[in-house]
């Protein structure tokens, strides 16, 4: 089988994998939702042709994401993943024994049940009594939760486009801060510095803001556009980011404490897009 899958990643860059299979692809009432199999990496997530995860990275971009919030938070029991509805962020924060209630506000039902059924080492801890899935608008959710009612917000967003836009705005990061509580940390997925630079700059002026402690830091995801991903993490109260102090239970193929001190290091050009860290 010769047959390509390419994501327009900008108007002057692709990304083409050779795929095995159309393991399923179906439109839901947001988007179109699909899984290849790829010879490169894996069974591979597109939602409207843009990938979402594979099998080969998403470890990296799901550790990446979880440990570092919920590491350094001061307390990580009530936790709530806006996106994310392939389940990956939900098996990483499970992997913290602290961890009593996982709420995951996913947009589209047909996400998790497409992955549920074709990426179940990803969506596996979807059935996790602690967690609870509400399917709906994040935003809306999120205005809705009372003051202080989580420890860690993790803000797994597709690209900023369309419904997703929301989840990069001034008001959802309020919101947000509003509804950590005290010592409460937030980490949001905020793209590549080669393509996505004033998102980035955006995003961190917003956070700087609105909580006291904010930083970026950074992982390789291969199928990303640009491929060098972004995090943003801010905490509610001072907060030393360098020190993580809370371990996922078993063994992580990314995070790591050293790692994660240093991906918090930025290569010069990405720390001149957020000039001095707070
Ligand atoms: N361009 C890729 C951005 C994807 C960010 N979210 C991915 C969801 C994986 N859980």
């Amino acid at each position: 089988m010769n047959l390509w899958w390419t994501e327009e990643q900008t108007s002057a860059l692709r990304l083409g994998l050779r795929c095995e299979d159309v393991v399923e692809r179906r439109r839901s009432a947001y988007q179109e939702i699909a899984v290849y199999q790829t010879a490169q990496y894996g069974r591979l997530l597109a939602l409207d042709d843009m990938v979402m995860t594979t099998e080969a990275d998403e470890f990296v971009y799901h550790e990446m994401l979880v440990h570092p919030a919920m590491s350094v938070a001061r307390e990580a029991r009530r936790v709530l993943i806006v996106g994310g509805g392939d389940g990956g962020c939900v098996r990483e924060v499970c992997r913290h024994t602290s961890v009593e209630r996982v709420v995951l506000a996913e947009l589209d039902g047909d996400v998790i049940d497409v992955c549920r059924r074709h990426l179940p080492a990803i969506a596996g801890a979807l059935g996790d009594p602690r967690v609870e899935i509400r399917v709906g608008d994040g935003v809306a959710y999120l205005a809705g939760v009372p003051d202080g009612a989580f420890d860690v917000i993790l803000i797994d967003a597709p690209d900023p486009l369309g419904p997703a836009e929301g989840l990069f705005s001034e008001r959802f990061y309020a919101d947000a801060a509003r509804a950590l509580a005290p010592g409460g940390v937030l980490a949001a997925q905020t793209e590549c510095p080669f393509l996505h630079a004033d998102l980035i700059r955006r995003v961190q002026g917003t956070l700087r803001a609105q909580f006291p402690t904010v930083g970026l830091y950074w992982a390789v995801v291969p199928t990303y556009p640009g491929a060098m991903w972004t995090f943003s993490i801010a905490a509610k109260e001072p907060l030393d980011l360098q020190s993580p102090h809370r371990l996922p239970a078993g063994a992580t193929r990314y995070w790591t404490p050293a790692v994660h001190g240093a991906a918090l290091v930025l290569p010069q050009f990405v720390q001149a897009l957020v000039g001095d860290s707070k």
